[in-house]
């Protein structure tokens, strides 16, 4: 069988304009079942309405904060840089898949565009909005591919399905967070300060966005392995090619 043909999204130095992709991304992809595809984020319209056509599915990765006013708010303290073309190209790219019902993952911003896309919000900065909550480093501070914290996964969710768990030890790199999920979406999964980690929508064929970065654990967790070959295997599944 071919294997599924999967978009990701890239980030950019904003100075330079030069595109930015970790290997890690491309490389799980590769080593759980699909062929990475690199996207550039200098698209027009009517390519982002085409590529879906192309693609079995996309990968929205980690990055910069999306601009506040894209879920209708004044910038806060503590909320960081943003891309304009990033926010703009990735937001198309997620309508034209979501349109075609193609699977979809987020990892990191990943899960806050996602839930922002489809009318969700999020918090600017956990430690500016959240300061009252158990002290739960989500930067951890230390090597990327150790795990820092716990998600508690909904015991009939797709993921808790898809991990064989309800409890999984995850790496934390981020200082936001989904806020009030959009309303096609269930939370999946939640650190134990009850930070949202998780949200999937139930009846698409795979639309999971996940806080933690699976790329830097599928090595030596069976749990972030298994999230992308489902991911792949329903890319496959999906694939009208
Ligand atoms: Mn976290």
């Amino acid at each position: 069988m071919k294997k599924p043909v999967i978009g990701l999204t890239a980030s950019h130095d904003q100075k330079t304009g030069e595109l930015r992709m970790s290997s890690r991304y491309t490389d799980a992809l590769r080593d759980c079942g699909a062929v990475p595809l690199v996207l550039p984020l200098s698209l027009k319209e009517g390519d982002c309405i085409q590529l879906p056509e192309t693609l079995d599915g996309l990968l929205c990765t980690g990055g910069p904060d999306v601009h506040p006013f894209r879920f209708g708010e004044e910038t806060l303290k503590g909320c960081g840089d943003f891309s304009p073309l990033r926010d703009e190209a990735e937001l198309l790219l997620f309508h034209s898949f979501y349109k075609r019902k193609k699977p979809i993952l987020g990892i990191c911003r990943g899960i806050q565009l996602i839930n922002i896309a489809l009318g969700g919000d999020i918090y600017q900065d956990l430690d500016a909005q959240l300061s009252d909550r158990p002290p739960i480093a989500h930067r951890q501070p230390f090597r990327s591919d150790a795990p820092s914290h716990h998600v508690d996964l909904a015991s009939d969710s797709q993921l808790a399905r898809i991990s064989q768990a309800v409890r999984i030890p995850v790496n934390s790199l981020h200082h936001q967070a989904v806020r009030r999920p959009a309303e096609s979406l269930r939370i999946a999964g939640q650190a134990p300060d009850g930070v949202i980690e998780a949200l999937e929508q139930p009846d698409y064929p795979f639309l999971i966005g996940v806080q933690w970065h699976p790329e830097w654990l599928y090595h030596t967790h069976d749990h972030a392995r298994k999230l992308f070959e489902a991911f792949a295997a329903a890319c496959a599944k999906h694939s009208m090619r």
